[in-house]
This record gives structure tokens, C-alpha cells and sequence, in this order.
């Protein structure tokens, strides 16, 4: 079941699309032009595809998963559609003829970043598996003007730089305007009695918006599905409002006009943090409202009774950002539908589902009731009943216990709690790893989860084989596929089947030559972007991935200020060639990416350590120099402090393109080393129980390894004594306070980096020992990719539908085929 392809008939679109967008030939074309053309050729492949699955979803009235994210971070689409399609091969081709290099092409594209990290990425992972393995889905989010800031390192800081993605057009989304939804902020609620002697309530004097979605087309890999992403745009609900403005209403026209621009204006850069920031509701709201109202359309178009719509539709919050859903879909059951509150509530509670990121005290959202009741008073109120029926129920089954109430209620002291409303109205919530599901039912849900077990399950995060192997490593992607065949781009348990060549010699010299010339393609990646000369034969140690004190950039750096004063202090030391590569957007303000951009300045300028040890920060990591970045990784770091990172989604992707991990017991490295073996990883430091232990008991003192340990010594004083800051030895004193002294109500060293450092030191130790051993690296490198299956997306999403979900798979027909 394949595309039917034409190369003679592709080369005619491209050229036709040249001439019909741009009024130029293949030779007058300039790159941009070229690669919209070829997209909008793409596009039209995509089209007959996407129009049956339609078709086939809307016949047979599937049941159907509506992913609810403020985040997206889809990436380059270009290379990933012809992926799927199964044409990737054949256009290159086509293009070679026509003299056009189909990797210059791609480059043309501007990521669609519409997200911070690993939560955004993975619902861009669950869209592609859901398309793959045959799915009715929709993602629903926000078609933000400018997404993710573009990182400019300027004299070793970081610059945010608007990311005006859309500038020259997005080829393959679709604006639908005829499925626009008003949604409404403010104003206040009359109540009145209709004719049958009900409670009715409508908004009044409210501003509003339009909400306008744009399609984008998500193609399953070779299956000819094609599911939709919808992103929601604002517009005024009319350009200038004119009947306002005759009406005397001139602020009122002026404010909707601005509403409108704002709403959809940037994603917040916020990374596992909540900034209670009244414009993330408003964009919050505005694009749950249009999405439910957009499903609910849909749904009264071949069903009658709205008591059913939970048969055909489940929502899934990613995290709490979207939990407004629960309150919005009551409404409109309620003062638009028509059921009371019961009915209301038995469809609500059968359509949400919550799942939770991360146990990060400060990413909790909870909203004051002030702001909250002010911009959505009628939310606000089903909100406030919700809560007042919850209550009573506490009261009932927890007579006389105020603590619950206090833990458990969704309004407390003056603020609205998202997760206990997800909790409370959803039926199911789940964690994304084993550890981390485990710490939500033991800690930070205990209460809830005594009372709702039945609503708690894991799903371990996954991600796609076919964006970070397929496309992002096509040589070891070919090589797998001549050893193995071809099935695992739609089934990764395949992989295990390379464990039998994990000892052959040849096998492992070919692996091991395929990570070089990954190697040597990352090198000229970073010399042409940073201009930075690295050895494609040292050992390429990595981390990327959000820049977060929990996350322990600053242990890493850390540990290389270390490695240098012992190569100073022994320059015949016998260890390999080490280049330590970081990747990593911050929040604004945050130091430690001047440290390690300082760090590197010193290092790579060094000539007395002869190039033995280089730093790298890669400017702007995104998803698509991240696709090079894991092909080419010897070692993966992934040195959270245990039982901060709930699951981790790159630690997959390093294992999936053959990099050993080294990391601590958290998130999902603990499943990474269950599968692999512990041979095949090199773990270390405290566990998640120690960590825990230590916050709640305390015990902890970070100065008794100041003063004990010579060499931690060594380098915190560095921090301060100007070495890696001579026109300011003041620089990173904060840093090392932060790690050394308690300030206000912050321990000393929050996240036990000096606790972790010397079995960190050692870690690496044993790290570069494995290195020395050629063939036992390239089994070990072998085995990773081997023992990797479980870490597929496709895993993780049939878990969803199995348990959560319940979704029938679709087979979709169309007549092109071969
Ligand atoms: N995650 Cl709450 C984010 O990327 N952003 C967030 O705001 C929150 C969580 C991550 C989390 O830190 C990782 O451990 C997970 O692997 C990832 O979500 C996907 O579940």
C-alpha cells in the first residue's frame, strides 16, 4: 500500500508550481521559492489522502481522540511527509535530475516550534503515531504568530529572537474560516427563568474573538491516513467593529481588535514553570472553547443525542494547561445543550483525561479566583459547583478532616487548583514513566489516588522512529534495514533482532563508521554554525535539551571545569579525546549558559591541553539540528536529580541512534536500563528515595564536601577567582552561593549537584574506561539500539487506546494506489 509515483509528473508540479506562485522558472527560483513549490507538490499527494480519511472517518462515525495541547513542537514538515508517504526516496531523485539538492531544500524550513521541550515534542509524536497506526485523532492548540524564541549567543549570553515562523507561508497548513467559533472573556452572568421555569444563564457585555483554525495535515507512515492537526488563529469578530463604533462603543471595538491580536500574538517560553500570567488563560480558554465547540459540531452532524457525545469523543489534557475543558464542556452541555447537571456531568466525566508532566512544585498552575471569575465569569461558576459538590463529598467520606480539603479541593485559599480539577473531573490521569507514577500515587497525589486508584495509570513517553531514525540518521537507518528488513519503521520491537550482530566484527565495524560519518556530518554542522573546529574521532558527550537547574547543566560544566584542571595538572593523563556538546534554550536570565559559553572560551583556546577537550554549546537547539545532534552522540547525558525529570523523551532518542546513557535513576532511564542492562549504561548518584528523603528530613550539608573534597573545592573557587571570567570575577558568584548557602527559604545546592559530583566523576570515569574497549563500545552502542523498541511512540499510543482511549483502528482507500 504505497504512493503511486510519478517522477516525470512530480518534476511538471514543481515546475508549475514555480511558475503559478511565483512567476519563475526552476533557474530564476530562489531556495525559498524552490522549497515551497516542492512542499505545495507534496501537498497535493497529501490532499487525496487526507480527503479520504476524512471521508472514511466521517462514514463510518469513528470514536475519536481529541489532543488537547498548548504545545506542538512539530518541527520541519517537509522531509517528514515525503517520509511517510513513502516517496522520500523517489523525490530526492526526481530533484537530483532537476539539479536541486533536496537537503539545501529542507533547510529552507523554519521548524514549526510551536512549544517549549519534551511536552511539546511529544504530542508531535503521538500525532505521528496516532496517523500510523491508523487512528481517528485531532490535535487542538494554538497557532501562535511567533513561537519558540530563536537563540542568539552574543558574547556568551543568550539573545531571544522573535521567531516570525510564518514570514514566508506555511505550505501545507489550511485555513478554514467556515468553521469559526466565537469565544467570549468578561462581562458578567444574568440569570433569568426560561418558559418551562429553569435556570438560565447568559454572558453579558463580554468582549470576544473569532477563532479561526488552520489544518495541518499529519500523514501516517505508508498507510494513506492522514489526520489533522488544528491550530487556532484570532481574529476580531469584525475588522473594526462598525456597528460599535456607530453605536458610540469605540473602546469596546478598539478592545475586541487588540484581544484578538494579543491572544494568538507568542507561546510562553515557559519550560516545566507556570508564570500566572492573565493572557495564558485568555489563550488557554480561547482555544479549548473553539475546540470543544468545534467537536460538538461535528459530533450533532451524524448523532442526535448530545447525552452520547462520550461515546465518540475523549479529550486528553496535556498536562493542566488545558484544563479549562472540563468547565467549558459543562457549559456548553448545560446553557447550550440543554442537559442539567447531572447529564452534564455524567458526559464530562466520561470524555476528560489528565496527564501529568511533572511533580516541579512551581509548574503547578492554580489561578486567583479574582482573574479567574473576572475573565470567565461563567466558568468560574461551574468551577466554584464543582468544587462545592467535591467538597461535600470529602466531607462525607472524610468527616471532621480539614486537611484534606485543604489538599484535595479545587478552590482553596483563594486560588483555583487546575490539577485536582482534572483529577476530580477526569477518569483517568496518568504519569509518563513507571518512577514517575509511582512518586505521583505514593507523593504528590497521594490523596487522591487513595481516593480514585481506578483512575491512575502510567503510559512510559515514547517517541518516533520515523523523524529521529528514519530521517534523522538515514545510514544507520539503511543499515538496520539490510540486517533486519524494513519493519521496524512501523513496529520498533523489531530492533532486537540486530542482537545477533552485536558480536560480529564486521557488523560492529560498520555501525561504528556509520556513527562516525554522523560524527564527521555534526562537526561541519558546528563549525559552519559556531564556528567552533571539533574532533570527529573524540568522544562526543552530550546534552540537549531545556536549559533547567533541575535538569543539571550546571554538574556537567562543573565536572568539565574539573576534567581541565586534571589534564592541566597531568597532561599525559591516558584518557581519549573528549568534546562535550551542549544544546539548550533558557528562561531569560538564567546564568549558567554564560558559564558553559565561558567555560568553552577558555578551554578551546587552551593550547597546553592540545585539543584533548572541547566545549560546544550548539546556538538554537531545536527539533531539527537535534535530528543530527543524536545521530552523532557517543554519550548521553541524562543527569537530572532523581525524581525531578518525570520521564525524560531525548535520553530515548540517544539510545535509539546507538549513544550509552549516563544518568541518574530517574524518569524513564530507570526502563532505559532495565532494557538495555546495566552493562550498557552507566548510571549513578543519589536515588529518588535518597532525594526524597533528604527534602523532607534534611541532613544535607553542601559545605561538609566544600571542605572536604580538594577538588570540588578547586573548581567552586574558580567560580569566583576570576578564571573563567577575568574582566569580572564577580560574574558567577550567585552560582556559587546558590550551591554553597541557604538564602530565604531556598536550601543550599536545591538539587545535589555537590552531593552527586564525585559519583559523577567516577561515572565518566567508567564511561571513557568502556570507550578504550572498541568492540565492547560497539556492542554496547549495538545493544542500545537493539533493546530500544520499547521506546517507540507507537508503543505508548496503543497503550493510550488500550486503556484510556478505546479507538477502533481505520483502514483508508484511495484509488492511486499501486
Ligand atoms: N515537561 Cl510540566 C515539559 O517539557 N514541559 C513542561 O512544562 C512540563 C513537563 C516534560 C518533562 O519535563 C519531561 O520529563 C517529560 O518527558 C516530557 O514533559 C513529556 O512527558
Amino acid at each position: 500500500m504505497g504512493v503511486k509515483f510519478d517522477k516525470d509528473e512530480f518534476k511538471k508540479s514543481v515546475a508549475d508550481n514555480l511558475k503559478v506562485l511565483y512567476r519563475k522558472t526552476v533557474d530564476e527560483a530562489d531556495k525559498q521559492q524552490i522549497f515551497q513549490a516542492v512542499s505545495y507538490s507534496v501537498k497535493d499527494i497529501i490532499m487525496d489522502r487526507w480527503l479520504a480519511t476524512q471521508k472514511t472517518y466521517e462514514k463510518e462515525d469513528v470514536r475519536t481522540v481529541v489532543y488537547m495541547s498548548m504545545e506542538f513542537l512539530m518541527g520541519r514538515a517537509l522531509g517528514n511527509n515525503m517520509i511517510n508517504l513513502t516517496v522520500y526516496k523517489d523525490i530526492k531523485e526526481a530533484l537530483d535530475e532537476m539539479g536541486l539538492d533536496l537537503n539545501v531544500i529542507e533547510d529552507q524550513e523554519p521548524d514549526a516550534a510551536l512549544g517549549n521541550g519534551g511536552l511539546g515534542r511529544l504530542a508531535a509524536c503521538f500525532l505521528d503515531s496516532l496517523a500510523t497506526l491508523g487512528y481517528p485523532a485531532y490535535g487542538c492548540g494554538i497557532r501562535y504568530r511567533y513561537g519558540m524564541f530563536k537563540q542568539q549567543i552574543k558574547d556568551g549570553y543568550q539573545i531571544e529572537v522573535p521567531d516570525n515562523w510564518l514570514k514566508d507561508g506555511n505550505p501545507f497548513e489550511i485555513k478554514r474560516p467556515e468553521y469559526s467559533y466565537e469565544v467570549k472573556f468578561g462581562g458578567y452572568v444574568r440569570c433569568y427563568k426560561d418558559e418551562d421555569g429553569r435556570d438560565k444563564f447568559v454572558q453579558e457585555d463580554y468582549r470576544s474573538v473569532i477563532a479561526v483554525p488552520y489544518d495541518m495535515p499529519v500523514v501516517g507512515y505508508g498507510n494513506n491516513v492522514v489526520n489533522t492537526l488544528i491550530i487556532w488563529d484570532a481574529e476580531p469578530v469584525n475588522t473594526f467593529n462598525l456597528e460599535s463604533f456607530n453605536k458610540g462603543d469605540y473602546h469596546k471595538a478598539i478592545e475586541q481588535e487588540n484581544l484578538a491580536k494579543n491572544i494568538v500574538e507568542v507561546l510562553y517560553p515557559n519550560d516545566n514553570h507556570y508564570a500566572g500570567k492573565e493572557l495564558r488563560l485568555k489563550q488557554q480558554y480561547f482555544f479549548v472553547s473553539a475546540s470543544i465547540q468545534r467537536a460538538i459540531a461535528k459530533y450533532k452532524k451524524t448523532n442526535s443525542d448530545i447525552r452520547k457525545f462520550h461515546e465518540k469523543y475523549v479529550f486528553q489534557l496535556n498536562d493542566t494547561h488545558p484544563t479549562v475543558t472540563v468547565a467549558e464542556l459543562m457549559r456548553i452541555l448545560m446553557d447550550e445543550e440543554g442537559l442539567n447537571w447531572e447529564e452534564a456531568w455524567e458526559v464530562t466525566t466520561h470524555c476528560c483525561a489528565y496527564t501529568n508532566h511533572t511533580i516541579m512544585a512551581e509548574a503547578l498552575e492554580k489561578w486567583p479566583i479574582e482573574l479567574f471569575s473576572r475573565l470567565l465569569p461563567r466558568v468560574y461558576q461551574i468551577v466554584e459547583e464543582i468544587n462545592r459538590r467535591f467538597v461535600e463529598e470529602l466531607k462525607v467520606k472524610y468527616p471532621g478532616n480539614q486537611d484534606k480539603i485543604r489538599k484535595m479541593a479545587v478552590i482553596y485559599d483563594g486560588q483555583v487548583k487546575m490539577a485536582n480539577l482534572a483529577i476530580v473531573a477526569g477518569f483517568s490521569v496518568n504519569g509518563v514513566a513507571k518512577l514517575h507514577t509511582e512518586i505521583l500515587e505514593k507523593q504528590e497525589l497521594k490523596d487522591f489516588y487513595e481516593m480514585f486508584p481506578e483512575k491512575f495509570n502510567n503510559k512510559t513517553n515514547g517517541i518516533t522512529q520515523r523523524r529521529f531514525l528514519l530521517h534523522g540518521n538515514p545510514l544507520l537507518a539503511d543499515w538496520i534495514t539490510g540486517k533486519i528488513g524494513d519493519d521496524w519503521i512501523t513496529d520498533l520491537s523489531h530492533l532486537s533482532r540486530l542482537k545477533v550482530y552485536v558480536d560480529d566484527e564486521k557488523c560492529q565495524r560498520e555501525f561504528m563508521q556509520i556513527k562516525y560519518q554522523n560524527k564527521l556530518r555534526l562537526a561541519k554542522y558546528i563549525k559552519e554554525n559556531n564556528g567552533v573546529e571539533v574532533d570527529p574521532r573524540s568522544v562526543f558527550d552530550v546534552q540537549v535539551k531545556r536549559l533547567h537547574e533541575y535538569k543539571r547543566q550546571l554538574l556537567n560544566i562543573l565536572h568539565v571545569m574539573y576534567l581541565y584542571n586534571q589534564l592541566k595538572a597531568n597532561p599525559d593523563l591516558d584518557i581519549p579525546a573528549q568534546t562535550f556538546i551542549f544544546g539548550a534554550k533558557a528562561a531569560a536570565g538564567y546564568k549558567i549558559a554564560k558559564l558553559i559559553n565561558n567555560v568553552a572560551d577558555v578551554i578551546n583556546n587552551d593550547p597546553a591541553i592540545k585539543g584533548r577537550l572541547k566545549v560546544v554549546f550548539i546556538e538554537n537547539y531545536r527539533v531539527s539540528n537535534a535530528e543530527i545532534i543524536f545521530a552523532a552522540a557517543d554519550v548521553s547525558e541524562q543527569i537530572s536529580t532523581a525524581s525531578k525529570e518525570a520521564s525524560g523523551t531525548g535520553n530515548m532518542k540517544f539510545m535509539l541512534n546507538g549513544a550509552l546513557t549516563l544518568g541518574t535513576m530517574d524518569g524513564a532511564n530507570v526502563e532505559i536500563v532495565q532494557e538495555v542492562g546495566e552493562d550498557n549504561a552507566v548510571i549513578f548518584g543519589l536515588t529518588s528515595d535518597e532525594v526524597i528523603r533528604y527534602e523532607n528530613e534534611g541532613g544535607y550539608d553542601p559545605m561538609e564536601i566544600f571542605n572536604n573534597d580538594q577538588d570540588v573545592r578547586t573548581v567552586l573557587m574558580q567560580l569566583i577567582n576570576g578564571e573563567y571570567c577575568r574582566e569580572n570575577p564577580e560574574m558567577f558568584r550567585d552560582i556559587y552561593n546558590s550551591l554553597l548557602h541557604n538564602d530565604g527559604g531556598r536550601r543550599a545546592d536545591t538539587y545535589f549537584i555537590l552531593k552527586d559530583f564525585r559519583a559523577y566523576a567516577d561515572a565518566h570515569r567508567k564511561m571513557l574506561d568502556k570507550y578504550k574497549d572498541e568492540k565492547g563500545w560497539a556492542k554496547s552502542a549495538m545493544l542500545n539500539v537493539a533493546c530500544a523498541g520499547k521506546f517507540s511512540s507507537d508503543r505508548t499510543i496503543e497503550e493510550y487506546v488500550r486503556d484510556i482511549w478505546k479507538l477502533d483502528k481505520v483502514k483508508v482507500e484511495v484509488s492511486d494506489e499501486d
